[in-house]
């Protein structure tokens, strides 16, 4: 009998996946499932054939730099790829794959319910209940945005953009996008394509993010491009932190100049940013995008996939370098 890879998995994933990695690999688990330091995920990946890691575990070219020549895989529990230095992987010769279409649903769900717990004051109502405020009601108390009938520009129209405007039509909305290249017809539904980002910013009463994080995309959303945005418009962030200057978005809460936002990432994760938690017109929650039952499952056994593929001999159908 031959010796199965040993695999890294460095948080806890759900059980079911858990399982089916054991009957193929010999896995190395992080008991606690608390976060490596960058000396901690070096160390663990020492004595290991691949690694099934999250967002929380950062491959920066120093870490690649640092991992022994018997990992040859990265098989990530994730669509979103910003924690991996993927040119360094590539000229270390290390397969990096990560986890698409599986959490499109979940995401959009999320996506949705930013948008509403923004536009409709969610969380400052929800605490007022909770914690025993609520000793008034008028026809002038709490008023929001209703997003019936109103424009929702999608930055980044791949899986997770396509599937949220789809949820968002679905509240009479009329759907804007922005995207690298057009979508063909079929898969654009009628929604009004944008050649820049300006111009979707433009008519966007509600802007939802879905673009990765890259060097291009970093602060994207900022003090100028705010600005372009129609007057009490509501932003929501399902995608990356990094994708907003979050000092500009604080300013524009605070003015007015946007009415709310609906954030699921922020800069700092864990942890959020504490000038965004003191404003009363942010909803937010703690990335939870992909964090449904079905969902985890379908990420851990799509990485798996990717993994008994490679070992297989094959090419990994999520392989990204
Ligand atoms: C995951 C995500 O929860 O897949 C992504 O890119 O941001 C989240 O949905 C996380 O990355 C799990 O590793």
């Amino acid at each position: 009998m031959t010796t199965p890879p040993t695999l890294l998995i460095p948080r806890k994933l759900a059980p079911a996946v858990l399982e089916r990695a054991r009957d193929t690999y010999n896995v190395v688990l992080n008991e606690d499932d608390h976060v490596f330091t960058r000396a901690e995920l070096i160390a663990a990946c020492q004595d290991v054939d691949a690694v099934l890691p999250c967002h929380s575990e950062h491959f920066n070219a120093d870490v690649i730099a640092a991992l022994p020549q018997r990992l040859k895989i990265i098989a990530n529990h994730s669509v979103g790829v910003d924690h991996v230095d993927l040119a360094a992987a590539k000229a270390r010769g290390i397969v990096v794959t990560n986890t698409p279409d599986v959490l499109s649903d979940a995401t959009a769900e999320i996506a949705m319910l930013c948008m509403l717990g923004a536009a409709r004051r969610g969380s400052e109502g929800d605490r007022m209940v909770r914690e025993g405020r609520w000793n008034f009601w008028s026809p002038a108390f709490m008023v929001g945005r209703q997003v019936t009938g109103r424009r929702f520009g999608v930055l980044g129209m791949g899986r997770v953009g396509q599937i949220t405007a789809d949820r968002a039509r679905g509240f009479g909305m009329e759907i804007h996008y922005h995207n690298r290249t057009r979508l063909s017809p079929d898969k654009e539904k009628g929604a009004i394509f944008h050649d820049t980002v300006d111009s979707l910013l433009a008519v966007s009463d509600v802007l939802s993010l879905h673009c990765p994080a890259t060097p291009d995309t970093t602060g994207l959303i900022n003090g100028r491009t705010i600005a372009l945005m129609p007057q009490g418009a509501i932003l929501v962030n399902t995608a990356r932190g990094a994708l907003v200057d979050e000092d500009a978005l604080v300013a524009a809460l605070k003015s007015g100049r946007l009415f709310a936002a609906g954030l699921d990432v922020f800069r700092t994760e864990p942890g959020g940013n504490p000038d965004l938690a003191g404003l009363d017109n942010v909803f937010m929650l703690p990335h939870i995008g992909s964090a449904t039952f079905e969902t985890r499952d379908a990420m851990g056994f799509r990485a798996l996939d990717n993994l008994d593929s490679f070992f297989g001999g094959g090419t990994p159908g999520d392989r990204l370098v």
